[in-house]
């Protein structure tokens, strides 16, 4: 079987999971296509909450080998993302005592942005982990020191500790945390920092961001659920930040040395608790919101066919799959979508027959609109389309031309 039901919370083993999302059976979303008619293979996506540490889950765990074995998304493509991870390996320099040179390991490094950050900002040893052997060889191939596997046990059993372990854009696809986090405890230095990054739910809330629900992202965290994670591990949040990248993300601080926590602990649990996002009607009213985008979306793109506009995308990106998938456009709505990605052009958007090409078709075809399926690079996006002349279309958090 190539996927699981969920049956139990992963973070608090509460069986009291409640659905209240349901995005229909979709194509996995970074599984780019080599033809538009190759039937790909759908999974039910829908998003459970657990009742009692509110967490969101995904009702199903996809096999991680058919997801991550040569992974079309290098992070290094986007130059706000490039920035981010030169801004954290400068801002996190001084948040261990550990002695300079720092040792690092990037869980999850792509195509090792974030090593190459570490390095510049001066660390000593640095170690990526990577499990998609395409992203493996290229850090390889930029003289990166990387293991081509998952974060588990047998991989790093001859590497020693480190004074800093991060986890960008990787806990939410992870289904065991315990086994995850214990790794996490073992590798990091007495006084070392273990820091991760994911999507904040609290945004996708807020912001109707349900085109961040696919199937890699087994989990939708809010700090408080993150922190009890760690918890039971051995190792305890001291500071959270939010940041703008990835649509609104939070950054947790963690460690095993026994510091104080600092006020944002604090603030964001009481943020969390008065913000209603423990209690399961927040998550109720968020799902009609989502549905009345999709109801937009569709009117909108049914709109311009019939007014015989023309309209590309920017971005192939996994969450403009599950926006696509779930509005059922195709290519008949959106003729092409363009992206940087050279393992992705020439292929096709999961689902929706939609050919991905490179950004030099822009000024053959001049599009009337842009849809902005990678919105939340949307200041990158137009300052390299600006000259197309082209409206734009945004669909996050409400339907709208710009
Ligand atoms: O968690 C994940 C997030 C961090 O990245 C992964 N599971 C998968 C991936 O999700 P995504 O594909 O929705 O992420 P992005 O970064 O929103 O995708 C952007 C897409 O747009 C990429 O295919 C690259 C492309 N792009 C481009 O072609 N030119 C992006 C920029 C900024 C550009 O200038
Ligand atoms: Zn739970």
């Amino acid at each position: 079987m190539d996927y699981k039901k969920v049956k139990m919370c992963r973070v608090c083993g509460s069986k009291n999971l409640r659905k209240y999302l349901d995005l229909g059976r979709q194509p996995l979303a970074n599984q780019i296509q080599d033809s538009p008619n190759y039937p790909s293979k759908k999974y039910p996506l829908q998003v459970l909450f657990c009742e009692r540490c509110a967490l969101s889950q995904l009702s199903v765990v996809v096999d991680p080998k058919i997801l991550y074995k040569d992974y079309p998304y290098h992070s290094s493509v986007s130059r706000t993302f490039r920035e981010h991870c030169i801004y954290l390996a400068e801002h996190i320099k001084n948040i261990t005592k550990a002695k300079h040179p720092l040792t690092a390991i990037d869980i999850a490094c792509n195509d090792g942005v974030l090593l190459e950050a570490f390095i510049r900002a001066g660390y000593g040893a640095t170690l990526g982990v990577e499990p998609s052997k395409n992203l493996a060889q290229k850090c390889e191939r930029n003289k990166l020191t990387v293991i081509n596997d998952f974060w588990h046990e047998r991989a790093l059993a001859e590497y020693p500790p480190v004074d800093i372990i991060t986890a960008l854009n990787v806990f939410a696809h992870v289904d065991d945390l315990g086994a995850f986090l214990g790794l996490v405890y073992k590798k990091l230095n007495p006084n070392g920092v273990f820091i991760l990054e994911v999507p904040y739910l609290a945004n996708l809330i807020k912001q109707n961001q349900f085109d961040t629900i696919y199937h890699e992202h087994l989990s939708y965290f809010l700090f408080s659920t993150i922190k009890e994670a760690l918890h039971y591990a051995g190792l305890e949040a001291f500071r959270v930040e939010e940041h703008s990248i990835h649509g609104g993300s939070i950054r947790v601080f963690a460690c095993k040395d026994g510091r104080d926590a600092d006020s944002s602990v604090s603030k964001f649990e009481n943020a969390e608790f008065h913000g209603g996002y423990l209690e399961f009607k927040t998550y109720k009213s968020y799902a009609k919101k989502v549905n009345s985008i999709r109801d937009h979306f569709k009117s909108l793109m049914e709109e311009l066919k019939q007014g015989g506009k023309k309209v590309m995308g920017y971005g192939a990106s996994a969450k403009g799959a599950t926006l696509l998938n779930y509005c059922g456009a195709t290519h008949t709505d959106i003729s092409a979508i363009v992206d940087d990605t050279p393992a992705k052009q020439g292929k096709f958007q999961p689902g929706t027959g939609i050919p991905i090409i490179g950004s030099e078709h822009l000024d053959i075809t001049r599009p009337d609109y842009i849809l902005l399926t990678a919105w939340n690079f949307s200041a990158e996006l137009k300052e390299k389309t600006r000259h197309v002349g082209a409206r734009y279309i945004i669909a996050i958090p409400q339907v709208r031309i710009e």
